[in-house]
């Protein structure tokens, strides 16, 4: 995208064409985006894939030409960056795919292929769909569909907004995937601004499906899928740290990392991607120009039969739509934890919607960073026990009294979680306390703690917790039996 105030806002009539306005609103803002947050992590024998379309069709001067899909009347104003026409998948027959100005947005779908490895099974599948819509808010309700097959509404979980009418919203569709498996997937019903003659450099409009599977002859692999809508600008870097919970291993080094970005212009550079401060490039995404309309596996486009339209996935062909998944293994270390990632620009504007990082890994032994404390509590009194271990992927913990398994109840709680509480201690509660404690690699036993009784307030004579006539009636006995 071009600079700031070049950017699509409210737009309006003007000399006959639709075109932008005048938008110092846009910068009041843009402070409403979000930087990327984890929304699911696995430890696996398997991997991620990830297939995606655009529902827009940009047909400026030099954009690729589709191997499938015809492209008709295109109306005016059509050499800006922006999507200038929708595409309709499947029409006007199966297997084909046109574009069109009379195609409104209502009407715009396209479909994408989706290749697993034989013999694979989903664990999870997450869709996500794009663009420059018509108001403030993400349209939450899209469809998703394959022809001759399952037809669904799709209702999203989550979604984020930002200046421009620029949205993102994501659904958790991993039974409809499960269920559906490997083929073509539609989506439609997304909503966006007509593009029909307007001047605008920033429209689009994608989605994205990102799918986990678990296939087991594949290496364990560490996956994490982030996503936001942050707007990567000159003064506004992204970056994201993604948090292994094991080890890259020393040989069998490999990883790939996807990212999606929205309104990249291949004519304008500066853009860069890198992690571990080593920028993320190929023959197809230049260290300073990766956000530059292309859809990319290590390097090469991704360009299959059956996706509608059948992009050739090169610079500027996807339209205001990046889907590229990188080589990680170059920049993994041996023992390293954590996958640092930056995107920045000096100059061409683009907006991230989705990282996701898959590497490979051997298990890393956990180890106590916090053992339950020994101490002597009052009688009546609340107590907490904690442990705490040096990854987030604790699998199960697990209380025991003594030895023996605890359960939750009136009085106690957390006894599966890191923190145990017991409440209105009682005589009986002094005992050995320790926490199993069980990640992907191991399990171990905590210290134990004991838990000794104290006499915390003198005239609580008979140690009920409570102050009250029976101290006293205790007291008295004490002093008159001579303290037996
Ligand atoms: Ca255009
Ligand atoms: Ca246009
Ligand atoms: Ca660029
Ligand atoms: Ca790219």
């Amino acid at each position: 995208m071009k600079s700031m105030c070049d950017r699509q806002g409210v737009m309006g009539m003007n000399r006959g064409v639709w075109v932008l306005a005048a938008s110092a609103v846009l910068s009041a803002s843009a402070g409403a985006h979000a930087q990327l947050s984890q929304r699911y992590h696995t430890t696996l024998n398997g991997n991620f894939t990830v297939i995606g379309n655009t529902l827009a069709q940009d047909v400026a001067p030099g954009v690729p030409a589709p191997v499938v899909g015809s492209i008709g009347a295109v109306g005016v104003n059509t050499a800006d960056a922006g999507a200038d026409v929708f595409w309709r998948s499947n029409a006007p027959a199966i297997g084909q795919a046109q574009a069109n100005v009379s195609i409104g947005s209502g009407d715009a779908r396209s479909q994408a292929l989706l290749v697993l490895p034989p013999g694979s099974l989903v664990r999870y599948a997450r869709l996500y769909w794009a663009a420059t819509g018509t108001g403030p808010a993400a349209d939450m309700e899209v469809q998703l569909s394959r022809p001759g097959g399952f037809s669904q509404t799709i209702a999203a979980d989550a979604s984020m907004t930002m200046a421009g009418n620029r949205y993102q919203a994501t659904a958790d569709v991993t039974t409809i995937v499960q269920t559906n498996g490997f083929g073509a997937y539609q989506v439609g019903g997304v909503d966006c601004f007509p593009l029909a003659d307007l001047q605008s450099d920033s429209t689009f409009a994608a989605w994205t499906l990102v799918v986990v599977y678990e296939f087991p002859p594949d290496p364990l692999r560490d996956i994490r899928i982030a996503d936001g809508l942050h707007l990567v600008s000159p003064t506004s870097p992204l970056a994201h740290t993604f948090t292994l919970g094991s080890w890259v291993p020393s040989s069998g080094i490999n990883g790939s990392l996807a990212v999606v970005c929205y309104g990249g212009d291949d004519a304008i550079t500066g853009e860069s991607l890198t992690v571990s401060s080593i920028a993320m490039s190929n023959a197809l995404n230049p260290a300073s120009n990766f956000a530059n309309g292309t859809r990319s596996y290590f390097g090469a486009a991704t360009s299959n039969t059956g996706d509608l339209p059948q992009l050739t996935g090169t610079p500027r062909s996807m339209s205001g739509f990046d889907l590229d998944v990188f080589d990680l293994s170059p920049v993994l270390t041996s023992l390293q934890t954590e996958v640092n990632m930056t995107c920045a620009t000096t100059a061409d504007e683009y907006i991230v919607g989705i990282a996701a990082a898959s590497v490979a890994v051997i298990c890393r032994p956990f180890e106590f960073l916090h053992q339950p404390a020994t101490q002597t509590v009052c009688l009546g009194s609340d107590v907490q026990l904690t442990v705490a271990i040096d990854t987030m992927d604790a699998i199960g913990y697990r209380w025991q009294k003594n030895g023996a398994d605890l359960e939750d109840g009136p009085r106690i709680q957390g006894a599966f979680t890191g923190t145990l509480t017991i409440m209105g201690v009682q005589a009986g509660d002094a005992a050995d306390y320790r926490c199993l404690v069980t990640s992907l690699c191991n399990s171990a036993y905590s210290n134990p703690a004991t838990l000794t009784l104290g006499v915390c307030c003198p005239a609580d004579f008979d140690g009920d917790g409570a102050l009250g006539v029976s101290d006293i009636f205790a007291f008295l006995a004490a002093w008159f039996s001579g303290c037996p």
